[in-house]
């Protein structure tokens, strides 16, 4: 069986995120989105929550499990058989932070692959860090976001 892992925060799901979900999904039999649990990272959300919002956003993807993680990708990887990690890229400045990610990752287990899927260029400008801070500040984030994470972000941050 053809497994791919996309990682990643997850702090919430953007629909960047999610389009790298749909279209990856097309290339292996299974492919699980492992939500990073680091609690040094001080995420807005808990893993839990990033869970909830991510299942919701993918339920009707057949082949798409969600899971998460702690300590090393490559160790993860190992324990679920997947040989293949996916990223998205959005820009040159991506690119820089995950080729050193890839290429250590490919160092500290060398059967691991990482492929990179460029962005949906409707979503090239859009982070988990962007939505944050236009919705603490109020702001509308109903086109980039799914539903329930817009829900959840009005609850976080007291917004009617
Ligand atoms: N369009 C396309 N892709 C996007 C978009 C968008 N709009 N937004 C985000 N992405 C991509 C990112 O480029 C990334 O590939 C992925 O989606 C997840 O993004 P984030 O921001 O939610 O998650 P990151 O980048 O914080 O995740 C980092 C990891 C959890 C992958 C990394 O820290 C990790 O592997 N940690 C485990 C510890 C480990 O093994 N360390 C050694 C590795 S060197």
């Amino acid at each position: 069986m053809n497994i791919g892992i996309y990682p990643g925060s997850f702090d919430p799901i953007t629909y960047g995120h999610l389009d790298i979900i749909q279209r990856s999904s097309k290339l292996f039999d299974r492919l699980i989105v492992a939500v990073l649990s680091n609690p040094r990272k001080k995420p807005l959300f808990t893993v839990e929550e990033r869970i909830e919002m991510i299942r919701d956003s993918v339920h009707d993807i057949p082949n798409v499990e969600i899971d998460s993680f702690s300590g090393l990708l490559v160790d993860f990887a190992k324990l679920k058989k997947a040989r293949v990690i996916v990223k998205g890229l959005r820009a040159v400045s991506d690119f820089e932070y995950e080729l050193q990610m890839a290429l250590m990752n490919k160092k500290l287990d060398e059967r691991i692959e990482t492929i990179f899927i460029m962005t949906n260029s409707k979503y090239s400008y859009l982070s988990s860090s962007v939505v944050k801070e236009v919705s603490s500040l109020g702001g509308c984030v109903a086109t980039v976001v799914p539903p329930l994470v817009e829900k959840r972000l009005k609850q976080k941050f007291k917004i009617n």
